[in-house]
C-alpha cells in the first residue's frame, strides 16, 4: 500500500507495537481490544527472550494480520523483511542494525517504510533511500527492549524540527497518555507504544487515552 504524506501522519498518531512475549494475556484479544481503542497502525514486533520463531512467528503474524485488516489498519513487520513480503504486510520497519532503508527499499516496493534513527545524519540517510517515517527514541526510560539506546527526551526529535526537516515522526519509549503532550507539542506526528497498551487492565482505554492526548483532548 502506497500512503501519501497526510495519511501517512494519520496512521503514526496511535502506534501500537507488540508482539508475544509483551502481553500477560491472550495476544489477539489485546489487539481487538487496542483496535476497538482507536489504534491508527500496528507492528508486529516478535522479539526478546522465549519469542517466536519459524512457522510459530508466521502464523501469530497472519493472525494478526486477519485481526488487523477486518478494521482496516495498516500491518507492519518490524526488522523481518522476509516475513512481510511472503504474507504480503503493509509495510515493514527497520532498525540501524538490520538492512540498509534503500535496500528494503527495493524490496518492498511501494509498502511503508519506517526507520528508527538516532541523530541527524541517520535521519537524512533514511529519507534519502525512501523511508515514510521515521521513529525516534527511547525518549523516556523504558524496559520493554533491552538494548535500547540512550534515553533522549525531546531534544533530537526539537532538533529535526528545528531543521525544517518534514518527514512523518513517531517518538517511542516509555509513552504513556500522560507523557504524550510534549512529544506531540515537539513536532512528532503520533506516539508508539508496546507496553502502555499490551500490558493495561484495558487495552481499549488505553488506547483512547492516547489518542486523546496525541488530538490534544486531554
Ligand atoms: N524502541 C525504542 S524504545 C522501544 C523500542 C522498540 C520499546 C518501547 O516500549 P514501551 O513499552 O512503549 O516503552
Ligand atoms: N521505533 C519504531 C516505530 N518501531 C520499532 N520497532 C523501534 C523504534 C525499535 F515506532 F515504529 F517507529
Ligand atoms: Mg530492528
Amino acid at each position: 500500500m502506497a500512503v501519501n504524506l497526510q495519511e501517512m501522519r494519520n496512521l503514526l498518531k496511535v502506534y501500537f507495537i507488540m508482539g508475544s512475549t509483551n502481553c500477560h494475556h491472550d495476544p489477539e484479544k489485546v489487539l481487538q481490544s487496542a483496535i476497538k481503542g482507536g489504534i491508527t497502525l500496528f507492528q508486529f514486533r516478535e522479539k526478546g527472550a522465549g519469542c517466536l520463531h519459524g512457522k510459530e512467528k508466521e502464523s501469530l503474524a497472519k493472525k494478526f494480520q486477519a485481526i488487523c485488516k477486518e478494521s482496516n489498519i495498516p500491518f507492519i513487520v518490524n526488522d523481518d523483511i522476509e516475513l512481510a513480503l511472503k504474507i504480503n504486510a503493509d509495510g515493514v520497519h527497520i532498525g540501524q542494525d538490520d538492512e540498509a532503508a534503500d535496500v528494503a527499499r527495493r524490496k518492498i516496493g511501494s509498502k511503508i517504510l519506517g526507520v528508527s534513527v538516532h541523530s541527524m545524519k541517520e535521519a537524512e540517510t533514511a529519507i534519502r533511500q525512501g523511508s515514510d517515517y521515521l521513529g525516534i527514541g527511547p525518549i523516556y526510560p523504558t524496559s520493554t527492549k533491552e538494548d535500547a539506546k540512550a534515553v533522549q527526551g525531546l531534544t533530537f526529535l526539537t532538533e529535526l524540527r528545528s531543521a525544517d526537516i518534514q518527514i512523518p515522526v513517531v517518538g517511542i519509549g516509555g509513552i504513556t497518555s500522560e507523557n504524550t503532550p510534549p512529544i506531540i507539542k515537539a513536532g512528532a506526528d503520533g506516539v508508539s507504544v508496546i507496553s502502555a497498551i499490551s500490558q493495561a487492565d484495558s487495552p481499549e482505554k488505553a488506547a483512547t487515552q492516547l489518542y486523546n492526548a496525541v488530538n490534544r483532548r486531554m
